[in-house]
């Protein structure tokens, strides 16, 4: 028998190539020792620099599962561990980087031509240009397919369509350079995908304020996008997929990413549980780590990050197999966020009061985790695809 490891209760380890381990490793040292030093200033001010998607870049830590184009090509399960890491510092950090990589690039990549991928994917890659994804709008969340955003023909440029609509709840959305926007084409009513770049819009035509003053992932830059009128030309949009299975495809991959994050951000807050209730002393100079209700906290978070780990391990292998339904996802998405949610929060409880210090930075997982469970479908959301795909009956509306 080999020790138990309460980092690895599962030995997850065991199952990650040598491949896999080194970007990890990469990842983890990048993070905790650039991303952590700065992040309680960045949470406190609400500022986020965009110079960490640069960092990133330069690491390879973006976009790395594409193939080519200045990106690393490893596989799903490192981009996984990558999540982790980011994500085991803040998760306001891995939305910045998870929208960058999976939501922009990724669709791009997916979906785009050969001149769109070769016009952006490689300084996306470096972080040189920035990226932002517009799904939701300010009367359509849970449901996309019901937008109000659309694409007309230009009334005086040919070759352009001239895009309105409003867009909320934008990550990256201020300091973007490209916008990935989703918007009915009048022709059709079909959702199609258009990349607006910010330097050709004509003054006045598309605004991108900030949301500020958020509860969560104050570490992370959050806006609108505002499009009056904007013109685009027609080669800026994805020429073959119509519907919602354009900006579902690229959720497929974030949504993979934040199961695999949530769980770094859950592993951080039980180091640092752990740590606390061995040196918090309280009755009879015992640590606290020594009663029996803390140790259950500790027992329960524990274990949901090591199933949480493995499921979504599982997940990526068949993912790069080629071999997943989305449901997966949404199962894996959905019980990272919940588990993760419900650990960071019974975890808080063994910091007292010093709970309410952001110094302990429990809290600040807490209520980052409350948004990672609500934003790219939330949880209830996801329980419904999953209960459409048991039953065949659709509840949604
Ligand atoms: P439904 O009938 O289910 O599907 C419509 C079409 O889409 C296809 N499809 C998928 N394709 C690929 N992957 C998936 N996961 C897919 N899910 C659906 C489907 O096959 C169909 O295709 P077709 O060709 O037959 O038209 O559509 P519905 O309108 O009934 O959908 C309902 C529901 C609830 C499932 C869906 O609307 C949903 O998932 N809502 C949640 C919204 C959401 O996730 N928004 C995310 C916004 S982006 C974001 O939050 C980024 S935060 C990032 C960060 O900061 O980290
Ligand atoms: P609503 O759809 O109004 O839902 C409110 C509640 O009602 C939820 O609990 C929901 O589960 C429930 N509900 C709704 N319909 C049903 C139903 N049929 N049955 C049962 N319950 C239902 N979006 C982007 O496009 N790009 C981004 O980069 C992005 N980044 C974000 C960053 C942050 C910080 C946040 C907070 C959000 C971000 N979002 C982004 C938006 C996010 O995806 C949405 O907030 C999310 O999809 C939920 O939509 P909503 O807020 O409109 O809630």
């Amino acid at each position: 028998p080999v020790p138990f490891d309460w980092k690895d209760p599962l030995g997850s380890h065991h199952m990650f190539t040598e491949e896999e381990l080194a970007v990890a490793e990469t990842a983890e040292s990048y993070c905790q020792e650039r991303l952590l030093p700065r992040v309680l200033e960045a949470y406190r001010n609400e500022e986020y620099d965009p110079k960490i998607l640069e960092e990133m870049g330069e690491l390879g830590l973006l976009g790395a599962t594409i193939q080519g184009y200045d990106c690393a090509g490893v596989s799903s399960v490192a981009s996984g561990l990558i999540t982790r890491a980011v994500e085991r510092v803040d998760s306001g950090y891995r939305s910045g980087q998870s929208v960058q990589s999976s939501l922009v690039m990724g669709g791009i990549d997916e979906f785009g031509t050969k001149e769109q991928k070769d016009k952006f994917l490689p300084g996306m890659a470096k972080g040189k240009i920035l990226g932002c994804f517009g799904l939701t709008e300010p009367n359509h969340g849970s449901d996309p397919g019901s937008m109000e955003s659309m694409a007309k023909p230009h009334p005086t440029k040919k070759g352009y369509y001239s895009l309105s609509g409003s867009k909320t709840w934008i990550t990256n959305s201020p300091i973007a350079d490209v916008f990935l926007v989703w918007a009915k084409l009048q022709e059709t009513g079909k959702i199609r995908g258009f990349l607006v770049e910010r330097s050709q819009c004509p003054p006045g035509t598309l605004e991108t304020p900030k949301l500020g003053h958020k509860n969560g992932l104050r570490a992370s830059i959050t806006g609108m996008i505002q499009m009056d009128e904007v013109p685009v030309a027609h080669e800026m949009m994805f020429p073959d997929v119509e519907g919602l299975k354009g900006p579902f495809s690229c959720l497929n991959s974030a949504r993979f990413g934040i199961a695999w994050g949530t769980i770094g951000a859950l592993e951080d807050c039980i180091s640092r549980a752990r740590e606390y209730a061995l040196e918090r002393k309280q009755f009879k100079n015992n640590p606290i780590a020594k009663y029996q209700l803390v140790q259950k906290k500790l027992a329960d978070a524990t274990t949901d990050a090591a199933f949480g780990i493995q499921a979504a391990l599982q997940v990526g292998r068949l993912k790069d197999e080629g071999k997943i339904a989305p449901e997966m996802i949404s199962m894996i998405k959905r019980q990272n966020c919940d588990r993760a949610l419900v650990g960071a929060r019974n975890l808080q409880e063994i910091f007292g009061g010093n709970a309410a210090s952001d110094e302990y930075h429990i809290g600040r997982h807490v209520s980052n985790l409350f948004v990672t469970q609500t934003y790219e479908g939330q949880s209830d959301i996801h329980a419904l695809i999953l209960g459409r795909a048991i039953t065949g009956i659709q509840a949604f509306v």
